[in-house]
């Protein structure tokens, strides 16, 4: 069967056709995610988004930014959707379609698909996949079961505390390792500190030609991700991590990352892998995990 996969992000959202039988993407398109409180304005992009692959579809899987409860989109930090909280998800897309149609979050989608990928070769049994971007979402996969949990909630790592005293997160949260670390935080410190506006991308791109203030930023995103690492393979026993997102993917990330978890006891240390699928797991994860529920 042919899967219309889609991706909604805080920053963009794509959609492709899938071929189910090899995973493989026939035709992809992406937009830049509607910045408004309004669910109106993301049901019209995503109608003429969707629209010239309807009818190509057998079904629509969805991989969104959110906590994803029965269909309904609930933002735990609604700044990453242009202050939008609430989204009817599910219903909305079978209105615009006229397929059935299924959703879960984002970060959960890529896991499963990293964790596919990497499987049968290795032997992973507990993985968890963070996605370090607009936020910082994660996917867990426990005794070869990806966790959605049952209020969909499972994976959401970006939202535990790094510094209680930290800056309050958009999720009512103060000093949540999203709000210290993602994309969108390395962004907001570095525009403090150079006292001009500055988005992650350009702190980083800052950082990759020596600025050293500006590594500092990065550094620090690092060190926090893996002091939540560490803590999470104490906790649940984890093998394997791999790390994705567009500043999970940047040059050096995951090497820093790396070498702050080197100077902790062995223990505390998974094997640490960089997503393979890019900016493609979503939907490819989407896509295989409703195409397997269905059959
Ligand atoms: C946030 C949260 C997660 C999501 C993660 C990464 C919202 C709207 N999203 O922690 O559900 O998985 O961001 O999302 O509360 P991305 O948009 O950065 O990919
Ligand atoms: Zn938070």
């Amino acid at each position: 069967s042919v899967c219309l996969a889609v991706d909604i992000g805080g920053t963009k959202i794509a959609a492709a056709l899938v071929d189910c039988e090899t995973n493989h993407i026939i035709e992809r398109c992406q937009i830049a995610t509607p910045q408004s409180q309004q669910p109106a304005i993301l049901s019209a992009a995503l109608a003429s988004l969707l629209r010239p692959f309807i009818n190509q579809a057998n079904f629509v899987a969805i991989a969104s930014t959110g906590i994803i409860d029965n269909g309904i989109l609930t933002a735990l930090n609604p700044d990453n959707l242009g202050g939008l909280n609430k989204f009817e998800l599910v219903d909305e897309i079978q209105r615009i379609t006229q397929l059935p149609t299924y959703a879960m979050n984002d970060a959960q989608a890529a896991a499963w698909y990293e964790y596919i990928s990497l499987t049968p070769n290795n032997n992973i049994n507990n993985m968890l996949f963070i996605t370090v971007s607009t936020g910082i979402g994660g996917g867990l996969v426990l005794n070869q079961q990806l966790q959605t949990g049952a209020r969909g909630i499972s994976g959401h790592i970006g939202h535990t505390v790094v510094n209680a005293n930290g800056p309050m997160c958009g999720c009512g949260r103060q000093g949540c390792i999203e709000k210290v670390a993602s994309g969108t935080a390395i962004g907001e410190i570095g525009s403090l500190l150079f006292d001009c506006l500055y988005s992650g991308q350009e702190v980083y791109q800052l950082a990759l030609e020596g600025n050293n203030d500006a590594l500092n930023i990065i550094h620090s995103s690092a060190a926090a991700v893996a002091e939540l690492i560490a803590n999470l393979t104490i906790t649940l026993d984890l093998d394997s991590i791999v790390i994705g997102g567009s500043v999970g993917l940047a040059p050096n990330y995951c090497h820093y990352i790396q070498q702050y978890l080197n100077e902790k006891p062995a223990l505390y240390r998974p094997y640490i892998i960089l997503a393979q699928s890019g900016a493609d797991a979503g939907l490819l994860g989407a896509a295989s995990w409703f195409a397997q529920q269905q059959s």
